[in-house]
């Protein structure tokens, strides 16, 4: 497919995703998201990928679902138009069994929001800022807002930030979790080539299976999720990678991945 609403940039083993409707804070489209979803499909299936980013062109990170994409929103079948774009999308994001990184380059807001706690390791710019924004136009949380928020930051803060709709800037985000680390805004695009090059560079298949383990061990007793990770544990000891990293141990000598 060709993507009109997103620029896609591939840099070695690390795939950039960057939303490109900056006049309108990146707000999300239908179109944005259908591109969204096939670029994820396609770093799913493509081994040689290893990492991939999402971010943001200009001031936005994304402003959340495009207010002004439907011609009359009291007719909008809102229900329909959740499942056919953010329930393929958020999804995607925290299924694939690859690191997901979020540069949030500016205001995530809204489904925006989502789509940055959809990915594994949130980096913001401290230009950024954070607005659970859906009660400010008389909606609920959606697009995973209600699943995701309160793993990020615990339901008592999840819950206050869904009823205000309080707007909180980098430095809050970080003390309260909902971001990992924070950078100055001249310095996002370099940190996070960094840290997503050494992401790529990492075990894939253990990352992609430890993912899955994490996601659904709330839901799990302990008994259950001991047989999930021993279950995990020997897929990932059946990897190129294990024999690369106990070997690279014993000889004392940096491992060298290759993500099989
Ligand atoms: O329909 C469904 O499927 C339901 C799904 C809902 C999921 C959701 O995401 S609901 C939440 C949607 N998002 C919002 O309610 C946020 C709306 N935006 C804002 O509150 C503010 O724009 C911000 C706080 C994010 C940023 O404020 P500020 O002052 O920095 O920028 P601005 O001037 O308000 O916005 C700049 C431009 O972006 C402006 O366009 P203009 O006037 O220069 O032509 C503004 O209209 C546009 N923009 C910002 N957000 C959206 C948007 N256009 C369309 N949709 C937006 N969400």
């Amino acid at each position: 497919m060709s993507y009109e609403q997103i620029v896609v940039d591939v840099r070695g083993a690390v795939t950039w995703i960057r939303l490109n409707r900056p006049d309108s804070l990146n707000a999300l489209t239908s179109r944005m998201s259908d591109e969204m979803v096939d670029v994820v499909s396609s770093v799913a299936a493509d081994d040689a990928v290893r990492c991939l980013v999402v971010t943001g062109e200009g001031r936005g990170f994304s402003a959340g679902q495009d207010l002004k994409e439907f011609d009359a929103v009291a007719d909008l079948d809102i229900e329909r138009h959740l499942e056919r774009a953010y329930h393929r999308l958020i999804p995607a994001l925290v299924d694939l069994p690859k690191p997901v990184v979020a540069a949030v380059n500016g205001i995530a807001a809204g489904a925006g929001l989502s789509l940055a706690l959809a990915c594994d390791i949130r980096i913001a710019s401290d230009a950024a800022a954070f607005l659970q924004a859906f009660v400010r136009i008389g909606l609920v949380p959606d697009s995973g807002g209600t699943w995701l928020l309160p793993r990020a930051v615990g339901y008592a803060k999840a819950l206050e930030l869904s009823m205000t709709g309080e707007r909180i800037d980098a430095a809050e985000a970080l003390r309260i979790g909902l971001v990992h680390r924070v950078v100055p805004a001249d310095d996002l695009e370099k940190e996070i080539t960094t840290f997503a090059d050494a992401l790529a560079a990492m075990p894939t298949t253990a990352i992609g299976l430890l993912k899955r383990l994490l996601r659904d061990a709330a839901g799990l007793t302990l008994e259950e999720a001991l047989a999930r990770e021993a279950a995990a544990q020997s897929e990932a000891a059946g990897s190129h990678d294990f024999v690369e990293g106990v070997a690279a141990f014993i000889e004392k000598r940096p491992p060298d991945f290759t993500g099989r």
